[in-house]
């Protein structure tokens, strides 16, 4: 029988356990919408900047992923040209400066196949890692998400992006629901809210794990790192 790999990343609660062949990397709305000027994240008056620090460090777990064949698939929020999938209380909602649809320096505001709508270039998917466009917050809403994890029998979710507080926790509700394992890399996740993103992240955590596990990038990197000491074997002979 073939030995598996066990990996075990020191987290909070409580270590996290995974097997690399059942695990995938969630890369959540790491958009130009999101993260670069004129988008539609400082439409809604947030500083851009404060959710850059994600990329340097989701760089290196994309990186690590890629060497080890992890499964990684990228998310991106966005709409239909003609709005059909966008519900009027979205669309309505608050004061924005340019509303869903606007015309804005980077194409029109979240909407798919603009500028605006696609990954910064430093997080680019490769041509063979799935992409769900989702219109909601969450990544299992009103997308085949689900149905792709399981054709690939993925059971854990390294999960990282943004917004902390917005559409990384959605989707790590929806996922613990729908009985995924989730650990959120917390240096890999970023709001516009410092207070939201320190508090989200306990949230999940707290009550034993109650939505999943949270952990640093390094950590995981460490684990992955076989000097490092951090994988585990399982089955096969020992
Ligand atoms: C938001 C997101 N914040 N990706 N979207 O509207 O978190």
């Amino acid at each position: 029988m073939a030995q598996e790999q066990l990996v075990r990343v020191p987290a909070r609660p409580s270590a996290y356990t995974f097997e690399p062949a059942t695990t995938a990397l969630l890369v959540i709305d790491m958009q130009r919408d999101f993260l670069e000027p004129g988008g539609f994240g400082e439409s809604l008056g947030n500083d851009v900047t404060l959710l850059r620090r994600t990329i340097a460090p989701l760089r290196g777990v994309l990186a690590a992923a890629r060497a080890i064949g992890l499964t990684v698939v990228h998310t991106r929020e966005g709409h239909l040209p003609d709005l059909s999938d966008c519900p009027p209380a979205k669309l309505q909602r608050g004061a924005p400066s340019r509303r869903i649809g606007d015309p804005g320096p980077n194409g029109r505001i979240l909407i798919r196949g603009e500028y605006g709508h696609d990954i910064v270039d430093e997080l680019a998917p490769t041509a063979d890692e799935p992409v769900i466009d989702k219109p909601g917050k969450g990544a299992f809403y009103a997308t085949d998400l689900d149905g792709l994890l399981g054709e690939r029998s993925i059971t854990s979710l390294l999960v990282t992006g943004v917004t902390t507080e917005v559409c990384v926790h959605t989707t790590v509700r929806e996922a613990n629901d729908r009985g995924y394992e989730c650990l959120v890399l917390a240096d890999c996740v970023g709001s516009y809210f410092p207070q939201f993103h320190a508090v989200g992240l306990a949230m999940i955590a707290a009550q034993g794990g109650i939505f999943g596990w949270v952990a640093e990038s390094a950590d995981l990197l460490a684990a992955l790192t076989p000097s490092a000491g951090g994988g585990e074997r399982r089955g096969g002979s020992r």
